[in-house]
């Protein structure tokens, strides 16, 4: 099981790279990193932690309903590395930095400037009685303003809150310097790779990643299902109400084969073998989505949506719902089929369900559709669930900052559904591919690449995150010779990735950069940094430095 597996703490980067060989290309970035960071905090960093963005092949806007999706690593990443501050002998505490567990955070990018915080020990009035996990820590982040340094913080949010529970222990304080090769913004999950990176750096420069670190007893040390549950909960503290997805792809990925995540009933990843003979490329749109004004009309007001179907559904399909549980679409589907609690139906059964349940869909559109479209107003989306106004409120909207007039509840989750299907007989034709005897993947290929174009229609007309640049450049690549082409992450701008053919990729850039109209005048490095062919990556490290 992935998941169970001990987080990778090495000595050294061939280690880190599989071989000597291997690490020779990226050497000179992590002694840099390692270089710079002495230049500028005067003594060696301790560690170096590591987390790659993601390519999601297929799979998208599910993995908050709990649906499995199937992205894999790329070879693109953050590095953080990281020290212990020393404290002058008798430190007078008035400044900020002399505080225990203050962060200087530098980025080698000067854009991002040099930021001092320290947390704060939360009274205890503060901590409410009902949390699930009491939180004696508190980082200010504030979720409506785009900054560097909040996914830092909540990386370490995380790490303070599990870790250091009582006054005994007090965290170290940190230098920090950030470096990273994901384009922010570009639906290739920077924001997750900086979020476990942060919390891989604070776990490691705190002692917390080795049972013996410290020559004592420093907690449960987390593997890297904990530290997939640990990163989804800190990157919700910058405002998105995320799936795992993100979070579990830089941490649990294997170069040899893309990752199929499951999110029910629990948090598992498998190996998906890719055919032979094709090759994903990523080409950004260069349209950056709105993360603030974004979630709020977008990302947030899709979970809501999809979270308010499901009760709606359910109450058709006679499934219990308690008022005030926010029953997800999968939990649907498996209490409607019988599914025992806890228990896995297999992916043939799920698909079964799915494409049963499809069919079933007509109670999510308007009673009399007199706006020309398949949205409900609230009002009459509240009617729908059966609650009263005050409870809806409470359950459904209490905890996020949403935005629409009419809500697309039949289109949202027959997305959700057809989309779940996708996942399930992409990997299933992965597997067949792996297990066939003719070397000839294509049509294997082929059918591979139908799903990613019926997933982009799904995407663009049902769930409404595409936007026209990457209906436009998923039409490109189509006709520049890809099998499949669909936009990959939130979507709203953003990166696609494509799935072509090993030996036109080249090709296949040249036609994409004459044809998609923000690539004119692109050369080198700035078009490498655009479009570019991707393997699937390893996940999530530590390297122990001296
Ligand atoms: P991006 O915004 O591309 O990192 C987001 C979510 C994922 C998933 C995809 C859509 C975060 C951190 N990640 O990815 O969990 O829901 O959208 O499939 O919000
Ligand atoms: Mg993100």
């Amino acid at each position: 099981m992935i998941a169970e597996q001990p987080i990778p703490v090495y000595t050294t980067l061939s280690e880190v790279f599989g071989s000597v060989e291997a690490s020779l290309p990226h050497a000179a970035r992590w002694n840099n990193l390692a270089e710079e960071f002495e230049k500028r905090f005067g003594r060696k960093p301790q560690y170096i932690a590591r987390a790659p963005g993601r390519v999601n092949l297929i799979g998208e806007h599910i993995d908050y309903a709990l649906f499995g999706v199937l992205p894999a690593a790329i070879e693109r990443d953050i590095l953080i590395a990281c020290a212990p501050r020393p404290l002058p002998p008798s430190s007078p505490k008035a400044e900020l930095e002399h505080f225990p567990g203050s962060v200087i955070a530098e980025n080698t990018q000067s854009k991002y400037t040099r930021q001092v915080f320290a947390p704060a020990v939360k009274e205890p009035q503060e901590v409410s009685d009902n949390a699930a996990h009491v939180e004696s820590w508190h980082l200010d982040i504030n979720p409506k303003e785009l900054r560097w340094e909040s996914y830092v913080k909540a990386g370490y949010y995380g790490v303070l809150n599990y870790h250091f529970s009582t006054a005994e222990e007090l965290p170290v304080p940190v230098d920090l310097l950030v470096t990273g090769s994901v384009p922010a913004g570009s639906g290739l999950s920077s924001s997750a790779a900086m979020v476990v990176s942060s919390t891989l750096a604070f776990l490691a420069v705190n002692g917390k990643l080795e049972s013996n670190d410290r020559g004592r007893d420093t907690g449960p040390v987390l593997n890297k299902g904990g530290l997939v549950q640990l990163s989804m909960k800190n990157e919700k503290r910058v405002g998105v109400n995320s799936g795992g997805m993100d979070q579990a792809a830089s941490v649990m990925s294997d170069p040899s084969s893309a990752l199929y995540i499951a999110f029910y009933p629990s948090l598992s990843a498998s190996a998906v073998p890719l055919p032979n003979g094709a090759v994903f490329v990523c080409a950004n749109s260069l349209v950056v989505a709105d993360k603030v004004i974004g979630a709020k009309r977008g990302y947030n007001l899709r979970v809501v949506e999809t979270l308010v179907g499901a009760r709606i559904l359910a109450n058709s399909l006679g499934v219990e719902v308690g008022p005030r549980d926010r029953i997800t679409l999968r939990e649907v589907v498996s209490k409607f089929s019988g599914e025992k609690d806890g228990e896995d139906m297999g992916p043939d059964e799920l698909e079964k369900s799915l494409a049963v349940l499809e069919e079933k869909l007509e109670v999510l559109k308007p009673k009399q559709p007199d706006n020309g479209q398949l949205g409900v107003t609230m009002d009459e989306m509240i009617k729908m669930t059966g609650l009263s106004k005050d409870l809806f409120e409470e359950v459904y909207l209490s905890w996020v900052d949403i935005e629409a007039t009419y809500f697309q509840l039949f289109n949202r989750v027959k997305h959700v559904f057809s989309e779940a299907r996708r996942v399930l007989q992409f990997r299933k034709t992965c597997l067949e591919a792996a297990q066939s005897s003719t070397s000839n993947d294509t049509v294997f290929l082929e059918s591979l690449g139908r799903l990613m174009n019926d997933s982009q229609t799904s995407c663009s007309q049902l769930y409404e995150c595409s936007c026209p640049e990457l209906d436009q450049l998923t039409h490109l690549a189509r006709e520049a010779g890809a099998y499949g082409s669909r936009l990959t992450g939130a979507g709203w701008g953003g990166c696609t990735v494509s799935l072509v053919p090993e030996n036109k990729v080249a090709d296949f850039i040249q036609r994409i950069k004459e044809t998609y109209p923000p690539y004119k005048g692109l050369e080198g490095d700035a078009l490498n940094e655009v479009i570019f062919a991707t393997k699937p990556g390893r996940g999530a490290c530590v390297l122990k430095l001296g």
